[in-house]
């Protein structure tokens, strides 16, 4: 499954995961192995290759003529695409969707081979052995699209404004022509039953062209967690008079706003009860089916959660799709965890970061429970390069949607050096499991700075994780480091102080569950696991559940006027 809804009604679509493709190890003891795998999954799911790291190659078999866009949601990390032989693309990037093109192909079944590898390398800056595993292969859907020769790449709707007559929106849409002749032609988006036309443009060959106006919705509800009404945004492509291509979108009607350090969602102050949330599950990997998330989503509900911090990559467009319907608000946030400066330095490091910008926001720009961006995890905030990495990659995310606000969470608190520069300061802290300062402690001093030296002042102030570590299972009345009860006891201590402290709009826990961390970490890790859950891998309930449940459970989702 791809997507909660379907994408196209005219562009002939259909999916090519969902079932199973030849695949052959490339590199180590096992290479040349083959297996006939589902698609998608983790190699490390495949019995044997567990700790694999290398190439390998995926292929299948297609019935299709014409032009054809093949879109990728994720393959883990790199892939290189061939149709019938020929290279048709490559791409780097786990958690972003990406396409190819094969054209003018003849009638008739073509084989399509991706060359997958998720070694560290160099040229791969940000992937690290980490507290979390960078599994590979192909861990996300795959579509395979009959194209027109002009026909649309994205659709955005801006929600603008709340007004007298209806929503005030912005639409803009992209069309792209593979043909060798310009093309005349005229779009028409359509919501709720209500037509918006759009003037007609001539698209040269080879080139994108977008259209854009502004617009009034009426007769539509607000979306909200409360209520998260949904609607279709239906893009038709018209060329002498014919509708050729289309594109649907789904959309909610709600504005995110920075006020008087206040994070505001249609114009109410929203308290964040939140979760960090790994994509990551013993039986597979990071590619979750829809079941396994939507029951994830249910336990961050049953636990009192409203929003979920996609830690640390962009997650899976389904994902996305449920925190819509289910009213979960999302911080979702680029690539990168705790790549200090050396790691910036790379040179592949700022390109690579803006490309999983540019490819978040262009895919994900519709979510309404999509309320925030964050970027670089725990990075180098405390150097001067790393600031110019800050700078760029804020400005980038301004370039392309000014309708949400950014941020970052750091650890690198009064030595921090850039929380001039993004919307909300957001901040990573541990009190009571990596260090003795109480948490009322830590946010009165992190309080004071930004509001001085720091220049955070009158920005809203969020902790984007805290928490504590425990095994599931061992309990202990001596509640030792690793037991339930130390967990339990330090969450509860954590989030009273926190919850307590008028100045701080909310907090996210880390986190949700047990994940698996790289062989590199696993000293510092029992079990190898980042054991930091509420949940164990298998989604069993540590004590600390209940104490989380109980607390955000007694608190309201909005701040009071
Ligand atoms: C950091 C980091 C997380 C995780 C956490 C921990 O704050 O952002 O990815 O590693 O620490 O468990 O220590």
């Amino acid at each position: 499954m791809i997507r909660l809804f379907d994408t196209h009604r005219i562009r002939k679509c259909r999916e090519l995961s969902g079932r199973l493709w030849d695949f052959t190890v490339l590199d180590g003891p096992r290479k040349g192995e083959k297996r006939r795998v589902t698609v998608p999954s983790c190699v490390e799911k495949y019995p044997g290759l567990e700790n694999y790291r290398g190439k390998m190659l995926y292929e299948t078999t297609f019935e299709a003529r014409g032009d054809i866009r093949l879109e990728f949601k994720g393959v883990s990390h790199f892939a290189a695409v061939k149709i019938d032989g020929q290279e048709v693309g490559s791409h780097y990037g786990s958690y972003t969707p990406f396409a190819v093109y094969g054209k003018g192909l003849a009638y008739g079944s073509h084989c399509l081979q991706v060359e997958v590898d998720n070694r560290f390398l160099e040229e791969y800056a940000l992937d690290i052995p980490n507290d979390y595993t960078s599994y590979g292969g192909i861990s996300r859907g795959v579509v395979l699209e009959e194209v027109s020769r002009l026909h649309f790449t994205w659709l955005h709707i801006t929600p603008l404004s709340a007004g007298a007559d209806g929503w005030n929106i912005r639409i803009e849409a992209e069309g792209y022509n593979l043909a060798e002749e310009a093309r005349d032609a005229e779009v028409c988006v359509r919501i709720a039953g209500q037509e918006y036309w759009m003037e007609s443009k001539t698209v040269s060959p080879g080139e994108r062209c977008i259209w854009s106006r502004e617009a009034t919705v009426r007769g539509v509800r607000t979306w909200s967690p409360e209520d998260p009404a949904l609607y279709s945004a239906e893009a038709q492509l018209y060329i002498d008079g014919k509708a050729e291509d289309d594109l649907i979108e789904r959309i909610g009607f709600r504005t995110v706003q920075v006020k008087d350090n206040r994070i505001l969602l249609n114009g109410k102050a929203i308290r964040i009860k939140g979760f960090c949330r790994h994509e990551d599950h013993p039986q597979f990997g990071c590619a979750l089916p829809l079941e396994a998330m939507d029951s994830d989503l249910r336990l961050i509900r049953d636990m009192g959660g409203n929003s979920v911090r996609t830690s640390h990559y962009p997650n899976d467009e389904l994902f996305l799709d449920l925190c819509d319907e289910l009213g979960i608000l999302v911080w979702e946030e680029n690539h990168a965890r705790g790549l200090e400066e050396a790691d910036m330095r790379n040179p592949w490091f700022e390109e690579q970061c803006e490309q999983v910008i540019r490819e978040m926001i262009t895919a994900h720009y519709n979510h309404p429970s999509i309320y925030i961006w964050g970027i670089l995890n725990e990075c180098g905030s405390e150097t001067e390069y790393g600031r110019i990495c800050y700078s760029a990659q804020y400005s980038l995310i301004r370039s392309l949607d000014v309708s949400r606000p950014c941020s970052s969470a750091s650890c690198k608190f009064f030595k921090d050096i850039c929380q001039d520069l993004p919307d909300v300061c957001s901040w990573n802290i541990y009190p009571y499991w990596y260090d003795d300062e109480t948490a009322v402690e830590k946010l009165e001093k992190l309080s004071d700075w930004l509001n001085g030296e720091g220049k955070g002042a009158g920005k809203p102030f969020l902790i984007t994780e805290i928490g504590a570590g425990a095994v599931y299972g061992f309990r202990d009345p001596a509640k030792d480091v690793w037991s339930e009860e130390r967990q339990a006891e330090i969450l509860k201590k954590q989030l009273e102080e926190v919850t307590s402290f008028a100045g701080c709009m909310g907090l996210y826990i880390w986190q949700f569950s047990d994940v698996r961390v790289s062989k590199e970490w696993a000293m510092k890790r029992p079990k190898s696991r980042n054991n930091k859950g509420l949940v164990d891998e298998y989604r069993r309930p540590k004590l600390a559940y209940q104490t989380v449940k109980e607390i955000f459970g007694s608190l309201p989702d909005y701040w009071e006027e």
